[in-house]
């Protein structure tokens, strides 16, 4: 049994979503999968195209889950549940309020707080000429310096037309490395 976490920001690489937990429920046996979306996340894909159990945690769900003292505090149970947590796709503005610890949503908290002795993985995602600038390349190797597991990012043609380095890594390449930063756990 797995509890895989799964964090989607507001890269266009979301579409891939239902694509990407339906081949972690069919490779990674016993996965369990909650998703955790960011407010632009949300632009990319439609809940009816996930399997019905999956459970999909935004903004609101952290602020109307806590009305009193003694209720639990959303992000810090998302973290305690999660045993890997995949942030795909991770869009430059995440990207760079991560490595500064800027935490203004569900996911950025959820990230936050979570304890560096379990895996997290990152798929960065965006369009070339941000991917280029410097600061991913100095960003990415901040997250890596944590722990973090990098499951780096493509050249092809992108949404916008575009081609070069940028698109989120292949579905099949992403569950391989979950699958392969588990087998070390
Ligand atoms: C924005 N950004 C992008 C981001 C990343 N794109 C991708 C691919 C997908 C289709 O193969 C969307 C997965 O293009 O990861 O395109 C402006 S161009």
């Amino acid at each position: 049994m797995v509890n895989v976490l799964i964090g989607c920001t507001g890269s266009v690489a979301t579409l891939k979503l239902p694509n990407l937990i339906q081949e972690i429920l069919r490779e990674i046996h016993g996965s369990k999968i909650r998703v955790v979306v960011t407010e632009h996340s949300k632009h990319f894909f439609d809940p009816k195209d996930l399997p019905e159990e999956i459970d999909i945690f935004n903004d609101k769900d952290e602020w109307n889950s806590w009305q009193k003292r003694g209720d639990e505090v959303l992000h810090i149970e998302l973290g305690k549940w999660a045993d890997v947590f995949l942030i795909a796709p991770l869009d430059a503005n995440c990207l760079g309020k991560l490595t500064s610890g800027i935490c203004d949503n569900l996911l950025l908290c959820t990230a936050r707080a979570w304890e560096l002795g379990k895996p997290l993985l990152f798929c960065p995602a965006m369009n070339t000429k941000m991917y280029n600038h410097p600061l991913t390349a100095a960003q990415i190797s901040t997250l890596k310096s944590w722990g973090y597991t990098e499951i780096p990012a493509i050249a092809k043609t992108l949404i916008c037309g575009d081609t070069g380095l940028g698109a989120m890594a292949e579905v099949a390449d992403i569950v391989c490395a979950v699958k392969s930063v588990l087998e070390r756990v």
